[in-house]
């Protein structure tokens, strides 16, 4: 079975202004969509792989033949984790606003980092220093505590055993066009449409599981 492209559950003008219609386009008919391509192409290879899910995929890494290892985690780790990049983003409503109701994760985020004000400084801090490509990352660890993380390329954190419940993107591509050098202003944005109600599910799913 090959790897498909999801489908977004918004338009690519609907994150504007925080994220604009040509990014979202090109991000996801051109970005992402390759690494889907160039993931299937080596699935000829080695067709075992590929009747698993894309979080086992990665998850499974070790056992990926050699010939054709880097061109699985790059494109395998690409399609995970746009994948969870767009679910992570919901047009502007109520659910990006993390006190519009009681959430767990949202206690345990001002519990974890003193407030939600520093745990937002302390994932931006992370994001500008990511030097080139990759990601920044909420996630738990085994023993159910909160960190934030970076990730090169497009590695993903279960890569090392975390539950991720929250990813940005920070390469260049994912806010260049509208924001160029000025990555710090693209996570200020970032916040205004990401969505509670998942990260909310991914904690108390992650808290059960792990
Ligand atoms: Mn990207």
């Amino acid at each position: 079975m090959k790897f498909e492209l999801p489908e977004l559950k918004y338009k690519y003008n609907e994150l504007e202004p925080h994220i604009d219609e040509m990014t979202m386009n090109i991000h996801h008919t051109k970005h992402h969509a390759t690494y889907v391509n160039n993931l299937n192409a080596a699935s000829e290879k080695a067709p075992e792989f590929y009747r698993q899910s894309i979080e086992e995929l990665i998850k499974n890494l070790a056992e990926v033949p050699e010939d054709i290892y880097w061109q699985v985690r790059n494109n395998g780790g690409g399609h995970l984790n746009h994948s969870f990049f767009w679910e992570t983003l919901a047009p502007e409503n109520s659910d990006n606003y993390p006190y519009a109701r009681k959430r767990e994760v949202v206690d345990f985020i001002e519990k974890t980092f003193g407030s939600f004000e520093k745990f937002q400084q302390a994932l931006k801090d992370v994001a500008l220093k990511r030097f080139g490509s990759g990601w920044v990352w909420l996630v738990l660890d085994k023993a159910g505590m909160l960190h934030i993380s970076s990730s090169q390329n497009q590695d993903s954190p279960i890569m090392d055993g975390y539950v991720p419940l929250m990813g940005f993107d920070v390469w260049e591509h994912a806010y260049y066009l509208k924001y160029q050098n000025k990555r710090g202003d693209y996570i200020d944005a970032l916040w205004n449409v990401v969505n509670w109600n998942v990260v909310e599910k991914r904690f108390l799913e992650g808290k059960i599981g792990g």
